[in-house]
């Protein structure tokens, strides 16, 4: 994309307000699948699937109070911490990721935010696994200016710092940072060059409004996030929401295709959860706008479905991995092994 076009389409972007965005989750179900799936098609292949693949990088002993997480110090979880990976081991398991087909690594650290120390750890982790050929992403807790430079020089591609909930929901599920500090680090982390990656999680108590306003933040931040992960909370015995109220699955898709509508060109990642998802769950969410997941056994610490069963599920839907650095509309201009997706007009739904 042109500097020209980067301006134009970002003077022509909507604005959401809360209400279009609450008139589009609560369309008929039918209608709001529609018209996700004729936006994803006029932006994206809808049978291909971007592969990421995560590693705890440093697990457990947060000082953070995320009332969902397992690495909370301050809940009754029963894991132990651990400290920094050696960079040699990290590139081992990126090795066999990328053998796997996994095109982004993910590293998450249980921190609220990288100590100086740690940082030349952290910088040849990137270099690495960049030189393995991979697409690089770093969930490393709260981030200044310099730090999200000093991520950029190394060569990271994505960083991961969700919003998880509405701005209204946040202090009930989380007390030790703001709303307002995660935004800080997402502005940080713009600013440098780095591409965003920002979703949530349904299922931390919250109702329809603060999904939707969720996504209204994401989708109106000065340029929305180029992933969007949306994860169905795991419940992790001993965190406070251990025994949330699971999340209706018709209601999650109904998210996954509202964040499709309002984010046309993002990546939606169909991220935690979907252990405890049918398969037809899984391609509805599919159908929604969901184009991406994570692969492999293990998230950071809790279980993913296993790299077989997914491969499978992949090959019964006709869906093809997408390669590394396949990520952007602009990309699909590149000779690539296959044919364009058609452009759609948008479709108005009829209403009787
Ligand atoms: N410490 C860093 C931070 O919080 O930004 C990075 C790691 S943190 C585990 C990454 C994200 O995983 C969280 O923001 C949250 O959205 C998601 N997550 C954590 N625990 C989860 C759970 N039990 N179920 C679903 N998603 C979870
Ligand atoms: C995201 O939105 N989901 C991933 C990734 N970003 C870092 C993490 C999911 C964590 C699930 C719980 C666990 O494994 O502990
Ligand atoms: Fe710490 Fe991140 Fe877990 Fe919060 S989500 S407790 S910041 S590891």
């Amino acid at each position: 994309m042109s500097h020209l076009d980067a301006v134009t389409d970002h003077a022509t972007r909507r604005v959401w307000t809360a209400e279009a965005a609450r008139a589009v989750f609560d369309m008929p179900f039918m209608d709001l699948l529609f018209q996700a799936q004729t936006v994803h098609r006029a932006n994206f292949d809808p049978n291909r699937i971007q592969l990421s693949r995560l590693l705890s990088i440093k697990t457990g002993g947060c000082p953070e109070d995320c009332g969902y997480c397992s690495q909370s110090a301050r809940h009754g979880s029963t894991l132990s911490a651990s400290k920094l990976l050696e960079v040699e081991r990290v590139l081992t398991e990126a090795r066999k990721a990328r053998d796997a087909g996994a095109t982004r690594y993910c590293m998450g650290a249980a921190w609220r935010s990288p100590k100086a120390r740690d940082m030349d750890q952290v910088v040849a982790m990137i270099e690495g696994v960049k030189a393995l050929g991979m697409e690089t992403c770093m969930t490393l807790g709260m981030l200044d200016g310099d730090q999200a430079r000093r991520l950029k020089q190394a060569g990271l591609d994505y960083y991961n710092h969700n919003i998880d909930t509405s701005e209204r929901h946040y202090a009930n599920v989380i007390t030790t940072r703001t709303f307002a500090d995660r935004l800080d680090t997402l502005a940080h982390v713009r600013d440098s060059g780095i591409k965003v990656c920002s979703g949530g999680i349904l299922g931390l108590g919250e109702g329809q409004q603060d999904r939707v306003d969720m996504l209204v933040t994401l989708a109106n931040l000065p340029e929305p996030p180029e992933s969007v992960p949306i994860n169905m909370l795991i419940p992790i015995p001993g965190t406070p929401l251990a025994d949330a109220q699971p999340v209706d699955p018709i209601d999650f898709v109904r998210t996954i295709a509202t964040a499709r509508i309002m984010m046309p060109t993002s990546h939606v990642r169909l991220s935690a959860g979907r252990t405890d998802m049918t398969d037809e769950m899984q391609a509805l969410c599919f159908l929604a706008g969901a184009n991406s997941i994570f692969v492999g056994d293990t998230l950071l610490t809790a279980d993913n479905p296993a790299e077989d069963r997914d491969m499978a599920l992949l090959a019964r839907l006709g869906m093809q991995p997408m390669v590394a650095h396949e990520h952007l509309p602009a990309d699909r201009a590149d000779d690539r092994d296959h044919a364009p997706a058609p452009r759609a007009e948008m479709p108005v739904p009829i209403l009787r």
